[in-house]
Protein backbone atom coordinates (compact mmCIF):
# COMPACT_ATOMS: atom_id res chain seq x y z
CA UNK A 1 0.00 0.00 0.00
CA UNK A 2 1.53 3.56 -1.22
CA UNK A 3 -0.10 6.29 1.40
CA UNK A 4 0.82 9.80 0.81
CA UNK A 5 -2.04 11.23 2.71
CA UNK A 6 -3.04 11.06 5.86
CA UNK A 7 -4.64 12.82 8.69
CA UNK A 8 -3.36 12.05 12.50
CA UNK A 9 -3.48 13.67 15.86
CA UNK A 10 -0.60 14.80 17.88
CA UNK A 11 -0.69 15.61 21.59
CA UNK A 12 2.08 16.70 23.76
CA UNK A 13 2.74 14.55 26.95
CA UNK A 14 0.96 16.97 29.95
CA UNK A 15 3.31 18.14 32.64
CA UNK A 16 3.73 16.70 35.94
CA UNK A 17 2.33 18.13 38.77
CA UNK A 18 4.28 19.74 41.63
CA UNK A 19 4.09 18.35 44.72
CA UNK A 20 3.45 19.95 48.45
CA UNK A 21 5.94 17.96 51.22
CA UNK A 22 7.77 19.11 53.99
CA UNK A 23 11.13 17.53 55.50
CA UNK A 24 10.53 15.55 58.37
CA UNK A 25 13.49 15.26 60.85
CA UNK A 26 14.37 13.94 63.73
CA UNK A 27 16.14 16.78 64.97
CA UNK A 28 14.67 19.39 63.66
CA UNK A 29 10.94 20.24 65.28
CA UNK A 30 9.87 21.34 61.85
CA UNK A 31 11.35 20.52 58.61
CA UNK A 32 11.60 23.15 55.53
CA UNK A 33 9.35 22.76 52.43
CA UNK A 34 10.06 19.62 50.11
CA UNK A 35 8.03 19.17 47.55
CA UNK A 36 9.52 18.71 44.22
CA UNK A 37 8.61 20.19 40.40
CA UNK A 38 7.02 18.24 38.56
CA UNK A 39 8.90 17.05 35.41
CA UNK A 40 8.03 18.33 31.51
CA UNK A 41 5.84 16.46 29.12
CA UNK A 42 7.84 14.84 26.43
CA UNK A 43 7.32 16.49 23.23
CA UNK A 44 6.06 14.74 19.48
CA UNK A 45 9.03 15.43 17.00
CA UNK A 46 8.46 15.11 13.60
CA UNK A 47 12.24 13.45 12.05
CA UNK A 48 13.51 13.09 8.46
CA UNK A 49 14.04 9.69 7.76
CA UNK A 50 15.20 9.72 4.01
CA UNK A 51 15.04 5.96 3.32
CA UNK A 52 11.32 6.31 4.00
CA UNK A 53 9.17 6.90 0.84
CA UNK A 54 5.72 6.38 1.92
CA UNK A 55 3.55 7.47 5.18
CA UNK A 56 2.32 3.70 5.89
CA UNK A 57 3.61 3.17 9.14
CA UNK A 58 1.42 6.05 10.40
CA UNK A 59 -1.75 4.72 8.52
CA UNK A 60 -2.03 2.26 11.48
CA UNK A 61 -1.18 4.56 13.94
CA UNK A 62 -2.93 7.68 14.07
CA UNK A 63 -3.06 8.99 17.53
CA UNK A 64 0.44 10.61 18.91
CA UNK A 65 0.85 10.76 22.35
CA UNK A 66 4.38 11.74 24.09
CA UNK A 67 4.58 10.81 27.50
CA UNK A 68 3.13 13.09 30.43
CA UNK A 69 5.84 14.22 33.05
CA UNK A 70 6.05 12.75 36.89
CA UNK A 71 4.72 14.07 39.69
CA UNK A 72 7.27 15.73 41.82
CA UNK A 73 7.56 13.93 45.52
CA UNK A 74 9.02 15.00 48.41
CA UNK A 75 12.60 15.30 49.67
CA UNK A 76 12.66 17.46 47.22
CA UNK A 77 12.69 14.99 44.30
CA UNK A 78 11.63 16.45 40.68
CA UNK A 79 9.83 14.27 38.70
CA UNK A 80 10.95 12.84 35.29
CA UNK A 81 10.50 14.46 32.14
CA UNK A 82 8.32 12.88 29.92
CA UNK A 83 9.96 10.55 26.39
CA UNK A 84 10.10 12.72 23.57
CA UNK A 85 7.83 10.70 20.96
CA UNK A 86 9.49 10.75 17.35
CA UNK A 87 7.96 9.91 14.33
CA UNK A 88 9.98 9.08 11.71
CA UNK A 89 8.67 10.48 8.02
CA UNK A 90 9.94 10.25 4.29
CA UNK A 91 11.78 13.55 2.82
CA UNK A 92 9.57 15.69 1.19
CA UNK A 93 6.17 15.42 3.44
CA UNK A 94 4.51 18.48 3.65
CA UNK A 95 2.83 19.47 7.59
CA UNK A 96 -0.33 21.43 6.92
CA UNK A 97 -2.35 22.15 10.23
CA UNK A 98 -5.61 20.48 9.66
CA UNK A 99 -8.17 23.61 11.25
CA UNK A 100 -6.32 26.61 9.55
CA UNK A 101 -5.20 25.13 6.43
CA UNK A 102 -1.96 26.15 6.73
CA UNK A 103 1.49 24.74 5.62
CA UNK A 104 3.31 24.17 8.85
CA UNK A 105 6.36 23.23 7.45
CA UNK A 106 7.82 21.57 4.48
CA UNK A 107 9.72 18.77 5.96
CA UNK A 108 13.31 18.03 4.04
CA UNK A 109 16.08 17.10 6.51
CA UNK A 110 16.18 17.57 10.23
CA UNK A 111 13.86 17.26 12.95
CA UNK A 112 10.78 19.55 13.73
CA UNK A 113 9.04 19.40 17.04
CA UNK A 114 4.74 19.47 16.16
CA UNK A 115 3.41 19.71 19.55
CA UNK A 116 5.04 20.54 22.57
CA UNK A 117 5.24 18.71 25.91
CA UNK A 118 3.90 20.81 28.85
CA UNK A 119 6.11 22.53 31.54
CA UNK A 120 5.82 20.61 34.79
CA UNK A 121 4.32 22.15 37.74
CA UNK A 122 6.63 23.65 40.81
CA UNK A 123 6.38 22.21 43.95
CA UNK A 124 6.42 23.89 47.52
CA UNK A 125 9.79 24.49 48.04
CA UNK A 126 9.48 26.94 45.35
CA UNK A 127 7.41 29.27 46.84
CA UNK A 128 9.29 29.50 49.79
CA UNK A 129 9.96 32.81 50.89
CA UNK A 130 11.21 35.33 54.05
CA UNK A 131 7.72 35.62 54.93
CA UNK A 132 6.37 32.36 54.31
CA UNK A 133 8.67 29.42 55.13
CA UNK A 134 5.84 26.90 54.95
CA UNK A 135 3.94 27.29 51.80
CA UNK A 136 1.14 25.39 51.43
CA UNK A 137 1.35 25.54 47.28
CA UNK A 138 1.99 24.11 44.45
CA UNK A 139 1.01 24.32 40.63
CA UNK A 140 -0.18 21.35 38.81
CA UNK A 141 1.70 20.57 35.53
CA UNK A 142 0.31 22.03 31.86
CA UNK A 143 -1.18 20.54 29.29
CA UNK A 144 0.77 19.40 26.31
CA UNK A 145 -0.42 21.54 23.23
CA UNK A 146 -2.37 19.14 20.74
CA UNK A 147 -3.40 19.72 17.28
CA UNK A 148 -4.96 17.24 14.08
CA UNK A 149 -2.49 17.73 11.36
CA UNK A 150 -2.73 16.30 7.82
CA UNK A 151 0.60 15.20 6.17
CA UNK A 152 0.99 15.33 2.64
CA UNK A 153 4.23 13.69 0.68
CA UNK A 154 5.72 15.18 -1.86
CA UNK A 155 8.46 13.19 -3.71
CA UNK A 156 11.42 14.69 -3.88
CA UNK A 157 12.89 13.90 -8.02
CA UNK A 158 15.23 16.40 -10.18
CA UNK A 159 12.80 14.93 -13.22
CA UNK A 160 9.15 14.23 -13.16
CA UNK A 161 8.03 11.76 -16.48
CA UNK A 162 4.41 12.42 -17.88
CA UNK A 163 2.49 10.84 -20.49
CA UNK A 164 -0.49 9.18 -21.14
CA UNK A 165 -1.02 5.57 -20.23
CA UNK A 166 1.31 3.22 -22.08
CA UNK A 167 3.45 5.99 -23.31
CA UNK A 168 6.33 3.68 -21.53
CA UNK A 169 7.19 5.86 -18.51
CA UNK A 170 7.84 2.80 -16.10
CA UNK A 171 9.87 1.10 -19.35
CA UNK A 172 12.09 4.23 -19.34
CA UNK A 173 12.28 4.18 -15.32
CA UNK A 174 13.51 1.18 -15.32
CA UNK A 175 16.17 1.18 -18.18
CA UNK A 176 17.41 4.41 -16.69
CA UNK A 177 17.30 3.02 -13.08
CA UNK A 178 17.51 -0.27 -11.21
CA UNK A 179 13.97 0.54 -9.85
CA UNK A 180 11.75 -1.85 -10.34
CA UNK A 181 8.46 -0.78 -11.28
CA UNK A 182 5.19 -2.91 -13.09
CA UNK A 183 5.34 -2.81 -17.07
CA UNK A 184 2.06 -4.11 -18.72
CA UNK A 185 0.31 -2.99 -22.16
CA UNK A 186 -2.69 -2.02 -20.60
CA UNK A 187 -3.42 1.65 -19.51
CA UNK A 188 -2.98 2.46 -15.36
CA UNK A 189 -0.12 -0.03 -15.00
CA UNK A 190 1.23 2.17 -12.76
CA UNK A 191 -0.83 2.96 -9.99
CA UNK A 192 1.47 5.18 -7.43
CA UNK A 193 4.26 7.17 -7.87
CA UNK A 194 7.78 5.41 -7.98
CA UNK A 195 11.41 6.90 -7.88
CA UNK A 196 14.35 5.81 -9.02
CA UNK A 197 17.92 7.02 -9.48
CA UNK A 198 20.29 7.05 -12.88
CA UNK A 199 23.73 6.96 -12.24
CA UNK A 200 26.01 8.76 -14.73
CA UNK A 201 28.92 8.27 -13.10
CA UNK A 202 29.60 8.05 -8.82
CA UNK A 203 29.05 11.80 -8.34
CA UNK A 204 26.72 12.36 -11.23
CA UNK A 205 23.01 11.14 -10.31
CA UNK A 206 19.51 12.26 -11.12
CA UNK A 207 16.52 11.11 -9.55
CA UNK A 208 13.52 10.32 -11.54
CA UNK A 209 10.22 9.69 -10.61
CA UNK A 210 7.46 7.82 -12.46
CA UNK A 211 3.65 8.85 -12.25
CA UNK A 212 0.56 6.75 -13.34
CA UNK A 213 -0.54 8.28 -16.53
CA UNK A 214 -2.76 10.96 -17.51
CA UNK A 215 -5.70 11.15 -20.02
CA UNK A 216 -7.80 13.75 -20.91
CA UNK A 217 -10.41 14.68 -18.24
CA UNK A 218 -7.97 13.20 -15.63
CA UNK A 219 -8.98 16.91 -13.83
CA UNK A 220 -12.04 16.02 -13.83
CA UNK A 221 -11.40 12.71 -12.01
CA UNK A 222 -11.26 10.44 -15.12
CA UNK A 223 -8.55 7.63 -14.58
CA UNK A 224 -6.64 7.93 -12.17
CA UNK A 225 -6.82 11.32 -11.78
CA UNK A 226 -4.49 14.31 -10.76
CA UNK A 227 -4.08 14.10 -7.37
CA UNK A 228 -0.83 12.14 -7.49
CA UNK A 229 0.97 14.94 -9.54
CA UNK A 230 1.80 16.84 -6.62
CA UNK A 231 4.72 14.44 -6.71
CA UNK A 232 5.80 16.08 -9.85
CA UNK A 233 5.11 19.45 -8.01
CA UNK A 234 8.90 19.60 -7.40
CA UNK A 235 10.81 18.47 -10.07
CA UNK A 236 12.85 20.58 -11.80
CA UNK A 237 12.15 19.17 -15.38
CA UNK A 238 9.38 16.96 -16.82
CA UNK A 239 9.70 14.67 -19.59
CA UNK A 240 6.58 14.65 -21.98
CA UNK A 241 6.51 10.96 -23.12
CA UNK A 242 5.01 10.16 -26.02
CA UNK A 243 4.27 6.99 -27.94
CA UNK A 244 5.73 7.81 -31.74
CA UNK A 245 3.08 5.35 -32.56
CA UNK A 246 0.16 6.47 -31.16
CA UNK A 247 -0.58 10.30 -32.26
CA UNK A 248 1.78 12.08 -30.22
CA UNK A 249 1.09 15.30 -31.05
CA UNK A 250 -2.71 14.85 -29.61
CA UNK A 251 -1.20 13.29 -27.27
CA UNK A 252 1.30 16.12 -26.42
CA UNK A 253 -1.82 18.68 -26.25
CA UNK A 254 -3.32 16.59 -23.92
CA UNK A 255 -0.82 16.10 -21.66
CA UNK A 256 -0.56 20.27 -21.52
CA UNK A 257 -4.40 20.65 -20.89
CA UNK A 258 -4.12 17.90 -18.19
CA UNK A 259 -1.52 19.86 -16.80
CA UNK A 260 -2.88 23.38 -16.86
CA UNK A 261 -5.69 22.62 -15.06
CA UNK A 262 -3.87 21.39 -12.17
CA UNK A 263 -1.26 23.79 -11.93
CA UNK A 264 -0.43 26.29 -15.04
CA UNK A 265 3.10 26.83 -13.31
CA UNK A 266 3.87 23.41 -14.25
CA UNK A 267 4.39 24.32 -18.07
CA UNK A 268 6.39 27.00 -16.99
CA UNK A 269 8.27 24.47 -16.24
CA UNK A 270 11.78 23.17 -17.99
CA UNK A 271 10.56 20.58 -19.62
CA UNK A 272 11.40 17.96 -22.67
CA UNK A 273 9.95 15.70 -25.30
CA UNK A 274 10.68 12.43 -25.82
CA UNK A 275 9.36 10.49 -28.62
CA UNK A 276 9.30 7.14 -27.54
CA UNK A 277 8.79 2.92 -29.34
CA UNK A 278 11.04 3.96 -31.96
CA UNK A 279 12.48 0.59 -32.19
CA UNK A 280 8.83 0.03 -33.38
CA UNK A 281 8.30 2.75 -35.99
CA UNK A 282 7.67 2.44 -39.57
CA UNK A 283 9.86 3.91 -41.86
CA UNK A 284 7.17 6.26 -42.65
CA UNK A 285 6.73 7.50 -39.03
CA UNK A 286 10.63 8.14 -38.80
CA UNK A 287 10.55 10.22 -41.97
CA UNK A 288 7.96 12.45 -40.40
CA UNK A 289 10.27 15.82 -39.31
CA UNK A 290 8.73 15.64 -36.09
CA UNK A 291 10.78 18.81 -34.97
CA UNK A 292 8.55 20.83 -37.10
CA UNK A 293 5.38 19.81 -34.76
CA UNK A 294 7.75 20.40 -31.82
CA UNK A 295 9.04 23.27 -31.55
CA UNK A 296 9.00 24.62 -28.28
CA UNK A 297 11.28 21.99 -26.30
CA UNK A 298 14.04 20.04 -27.17
CA UNK A 299 12.86 16.74 -28.76
CA UNK A 300 14.41 12.81 -28.45
CA UNK A 301 13.76 10.22 -30.39
CA UNK A 302 14.49 7.40 -28.68
CA UNK A 303 13.46 3.66 -27.26
CA UNK A 304 12.88 3.00 -23.78
CA UNK A 305 12.91 -1.02 -25.05
CA UNK A 306 15.92 -1.28 -27.03
CA UNK A 307 17.75 1.57 -24.87
CA UNK A 308 18.52 3.92 -28.19
CA UNK A 309 18.55 7.32 -27.42
CA UNK A 310 18.68 7.48 -24.03
CA UNK A 311 22.86 8.10 -23.66
CA UNK A 312 22.42 11.43 -24.98
CA UNK A 313 18.46 12.34 -23.07
CA UNK A 314 20.97 11.58 -20.27
CA UNK A 315 23.71 13.68 -20.33
CA UNK A 316 21.23 16.73 -21.58
CA UNK A 317 19.03 16.05 -18.54
CA UNK A 318 22.35 16.33 -16.51
CA UNK A 319 23.33 19.46 -18.41
CA UNK A 320 20.23 21.50 -18.13
CA UNK A 321 19.73 20.27 -14.09
CA UNK A 322 23.49 21.46 -13.95
CA UNK A 323 21.85 24.82 -14.77
CA UNK A 324 21.78 26.40 -11.14
CA UNK A 325 18.86 28.95 -12.18
CA UNK A 326 16.84 25.74 -12.33
CA UNK A 327 16.52 24.21 -8.59
CA UNK A 328 14.07 22.33 -6.85
CA UNK A 329 10.86 24.17 -6.36
CA UNK A 330 9.69 24.27 -2.67
CA UNK A 331 6.48 24.81 -1.26
CA UNK A 332 6.04 27.83 0.48
CA UNK A 333 5.83 28.00 3.99
CA UNK A 334 3.64 31.04 5.46
N1 LIG B 1 8.24 -1.47 -28.76
C1 LIG B 1 8.34 -0.78 -27.64
N2 LIG B 1 7.47 -0.98 -26.63
C2 LIG B 1 7.63 -0.28 -25.49
C3 LIG B 1 8.66 0.69 -25.33
N3 LIG B 1 8.54 1.24 -24.12
C4 LIG B 1 7.47 0.65 -23.53
N4 LIG B 1 6.92 -0.26 -24.36
C5 LIG B 1 5.74 -1.10 -24.09
O1 LIG B 1 4.61 -0.27 -23.86
C6 LIG B 1 3.76 -0.85 -22.88
C7 LIG B 1 3.51 0.13 -21.76
O2 LIG B 1 4.72 0.36 -21.07
P1 LIG B 1 4.74 0.96 -19.60
O3 LIG B 1 6.18 1.27 -19.31
O4 LIG B 1 4.02 0.08 -18.65
O5 LIG B 1 3.93 2.29 -19.83
P2 LIG B 1 3.50 3.42 -18.77
O6 LIG B 1 3.64 4.72 -19.49
O7 LIG B 1 4.27 3.25 -17.53
O8 LIG B 1 1.97 3.07 -18.59
P3 LIG B 1 1.00 3.36 -17.32
O9 LIG B 1 1.74 2.99 -16.09
O10 LIG B 1 -0.15 2.49 -17.58
O11 LIG B 1 0.67 4.81 -17.41
C8 LIG B 1 4.44 -2.12 -22.42
O12 LIG B 1 3.89 -3.22 -23.11
C9 LIG B 1 5.89 -1.90 -22.81
O13 LIG B 1 6.57 -3.10 -23.05
C10 LIG B 1 9.57 0.88 -26.43
O14 LIG B 1 10.52 1.66 -26.41
N5 LIG B 1 9.35 0.11 -27.55
MG1 LIG C 1 3.65 2.86 -15.68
Amino acid sequence: MFIDKIKIYVKGGDGGNGCIAFRRESYKPLGGPAGGDGGKGGDVILRVNPKLHTLLDLYYKRHLKAERGRNGEGKNRDGRNGKNLIVELPPGTLVVDKVSGEVIMDLIEGNYIVAHGGRGGRGNAFFTTPQNQAPEICEEGKPGEERWIILELRLIADVGLVGLPNAGKSTLLSRLTRANPKIASYPFTTKYPGLGIAELSEYRRIVLADIPGIIEGAHLGKGMGLEFLRHISRTKILIYLLDILDNPIDAYVTLLEELREYNPELLRRPGIIALNKIDAASDKLMKINWGESFTDKKLFLISAATGSGLKELLNYLYKLLSNEEITNARIDVS
